[in-house]
């Protein structure tokens, strides 16, 4: 017999996700992850044998429920499910299946509806910091149709504006954990920064890009993604992130001009794979080196003011990710007091998942 666990299958953001309530699944993590690598399909590039999607952005897992802490309703731990390798991660956050949490916990009686707008506090328990959702609802029950449009998503649905408060340095323990607005690895200057992400930012033009190369183009320039590799290696132990061979951070987005408008143009290794977008917590932190006087982005030229609140578009490889956020900078510091941003969700499948009676632990 095989064994079937409840699931929600959810687009959040550009991502798509397993979204299961923790008491579905084994309390024992090694349990927990034999169980989430049979129901992707992994070990196996295609995932044939299970529900992922065959790509980083469309393997992930949401385990969820209801906190016990006074100042959030839900406890979300996001697990990456390693496509082709027998590896789940929870070294990182991920912003965008953060976007289906709220509606997820309403549709599953975790949070009560407050008329047309419901509030859900999260606490994302991989880094500790706490996000704030407001998901449209209406005659108790969340409204998925709406106008919203985000890039990387066709079509429109309702929005869900996203409140982060308290994620400066929640994965490095610094803003810029190397301690500087630059260093220089391997040659090359690097802008280390984790607000909400540990990313390194690069200059595309050091490394002979000029922004326009799609993520097929850097997928197959193996010269850069094994310098990529090497730089990321080394400002993972610098970041405080110990030895990242087998980690999905920090992330790496080389920065050029903007093309379309934008404030500048991002194209990003998360870290192996290149980003169709790019992430959420990743824009919020690629925005904050822009903010920053003195990083990698100062030879770019942009025009963006260092304090106040400030709405930046990111441009990435599908159109452009726009992060709001709230700055006090004085002579020596620059603090980032609230950030915001929007994304939208959308429930997919309610159902079970089968998995082979060979996998135990299933509670
Ligand atoms: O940065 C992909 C995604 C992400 C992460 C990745 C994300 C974030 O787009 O908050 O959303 O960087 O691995 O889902």
């Amino acid at each position: 017999m095989q064994q079937a666990i409840p699931v929600t299958i959810m687009r959040g953001g550009t991502s798509k996700g397993l979204y299961f309530h923790k008491a579905d699944l084994p309390n024992d993590p090694t349990e927990r992850d034999k169980v989430l690598l049979a129901a992707m399909g992994s070990p196996d590039e295609r995932q044939i044998d299970g529900l992922g999607g065959a790509h980083p952005l469309t393997s992930k897992v949401a385990v969820l429920s209801r906190s016990k802490r006074s100042d959030a309703d839900v406890d979300y731990l996001f697990l990456q499910v390693v496509p082709d390798k027998p590896e789940v991660r929870d070294n990182q956050n991920c912003g965008n299946i953060l976007a289906g949490v709220g509606p997820w916990a309403i549709e599953n009686g975790l949070v009560s509806v407050t008329g047309d707008t419901t509030s859900v506090r999260i606490h994302m328990v991989n880094t500790g910091a706490n996000a704030v959702a407001h998901v449209c609802t209406h005659d108790g029950h969340v409204c998925y149709a709406g106008e919203a449009r985000i890039d990387g998503v066709p079509g429109t649905a309702s929005p869900i504006p996203i409140d982060f408060l308290d994620i400066a340095g929640s994965s490095c323990g610094a803003l810029f954990p190397t301690g500087k607005l630059i260093d220089r690895i391997e040659g090359y200057d690097v802008s280390c920064v984790d607000n909400g992400m540990p990313v390194v930012c690069l200059r595309a033009s050091d490394f002979g890009l000029d922004g326009t190369e799609t993520p097929t183009d850097l997928e197959a320039n193996a010269d850069l993604i094994a310098l990529k590799e090497r730089i990321r290696l080394i400002a993972g132990q610098k970041m405080n992130l110990g030895d990242v061979s087998d980690k999905t951070v920090p992330k790496m987005t080389f920065l050029s001009t903007a093309q379309s408008g934008g404030l500048v143009s991002t194209q990003t290794f998360i870290p192996h794979r290149v980003h169709e977008a790019i992430g959420v917590l990743g824009a919020v932190s690629v925005a904050t080196v822009c903010v920053a006087k003195g990083t990698v982005a100062d030879e770019l030229g942009l025009d963006v003011a260092n304090t106040g609140i400030l709405n930046m578009d990111i441009e990435h490889p599908t159109g452009f990710f726009s992060v709001e956020m709230e700055i006090e900078t004085n002579d020596t510091d620059m603090t980032v007091k609230r950030s915001a941003l929007l994304r939208t969700a959308r429930k997919l499948m309610m159902g079970e998942v089968y998995i082979p009676a060979s996998v135990k632990g299933v509670p």
